[in-house]
């Protein structure tokens, strides 16, 4: 089964011109508690678990219109992007969308979050796109055939249609319908998620290329779905009892163990650069004097703090020490 399957099953056989000269949608980021690590089909994006986020108030815009040349192009942050890498990822998802092979696209994004820096850009990128699509053309679709769309553009965009905690159900069903994002509707107005920025050097390797090397060589993986699994099970029920510290718990060992994982592949995976590690012993001294502050950090060198609104001036101080020792 190819992607452009699943499109055609979504919107019935339909590819309709645009009814609007300009589509427009907005998406956030997404911080995953339970992380998404590794797929069962790479061609459609189908995880092997099932994963879990919140999302943030930061993310992006975009704006669709039909391109005046005979290619599409990509403008992000108000700059020309059309030839790189998520250049050609942008484009060969957006040929699932053409009415017609020469019907090219002028994609505009405007995104808060930086870029590569393991900070979920792509996550929002693709939801708002799709949001922005489905202006475009007119597919009213309800959010979750938009959110099984996003994950064909990128597995983690799933869970940004939504704002809130969002659980990306892994399913079963073979052409991945049932592998989208479902809403929590849990109310926690003082949890706090922030990025702890130590560096904005692009990743040595993109998710995608690291997920498979992992699955491939980390002899740790293969304990990696059980992990997830009842990692995902404490997590609901820490957020049910509105459990801070089950919860900071939970997602941070999370993150190490799919961590451990990249470094126990081969060739190794390591995101960590050493002012991560200074952020983390800093993290721990801290909770240790008392203060629950945990931390999350993706496929980059830079981690999410996870605490309580109380937690917010020593969270601030500890942003601004990390800011003089980083390069
Ligand atoms: C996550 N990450 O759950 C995990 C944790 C990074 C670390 O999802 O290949 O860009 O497009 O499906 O979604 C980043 O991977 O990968 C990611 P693809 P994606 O947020």
């Amino acid at each position: 089964m190819k992607p452009s399957d699943i499109v055609n099953h979504i919107l019935n056989n339909n590819a309709p011109l645009p009814q609007k000269q300009k589509g427009h949608g907005a998406a956030p980021a997404n911080i995953a508690l339970v992380k998404y690590w590794g797929k069962r089909d790479s061609t459609l994006n189908l995880p092997m678990t099932s994963s879990f986020s919140l999302s943030l108030s930061q993310g992006a815009e975009t704006k669709v219109t039909a391109s005046e040349t005979d290619q599409d192009s990509f403008i992000l942050n108000g700059k020309e992007t059309s030839h790189n890498i998520f250049a050609e990822r942008l484009a060969a998802f957006l040929d699932l969308f053409r009415p017609h092979p020469q019907f090219y696209f002028h994609v505009s994004t405007h995104s808060s979050v930086p870029i590569s820096a393991g900070l979920a850009s792509s996550a929002a990128g693709f939801a708002a796109l799709v949001l922005a699509l489905d202006d475009f053309f007119g597919w009213q679709l309800d959010k979750r055939s938009l959110s099984v769309l996003a994950r064909l553009g990128s597995g983690s965009a799933c869970r940004s249609l939504w704002p809130g905690f969002v659980e990306w159900q892994a399913g079963s069903d073979l052409n991945g319908m049932d592998s989208h994002g479902i809403p929590l509707d849990v109310n926690w107005p003082a949890l706090r998620v922030t990025p702890l920025i130590v560096s904005r050097a692009p990743k040595p390797i993109d998710s995608r290329t690291a997920m498979i090397q992992t699955q491939a060589s980390s002899p740790l993986y293969a304990s990696w779905p059980d992990k997830v699994a009842s990692d995902l099970t404490l997590m609901k029920q820490a957020i049910g009892q509105q459990d801070f510290t089950r919860l900071g718990e939970i997602a941070e060992s999370n993150a190490l163990a799919m961590h451990a994982c990249m470094m126990s592949a081969w060739p190794p995976i390591c995101y960590h650069q050493p002012a991560t590690l200074e952020a983390m012993h800093r993290v721990w001294a801290l909770r240790k004097a008392g203060n629950p502050i945990y931390f999350t950090q993706d496929a980059g060198p830079n981690i999410k703090l996870l605490y309580l609104a109380p937690q917010q001036a020593h969270v601030d101080r500890l942003i601004n020490e990390q800011a003089e020792v980083a390069v």
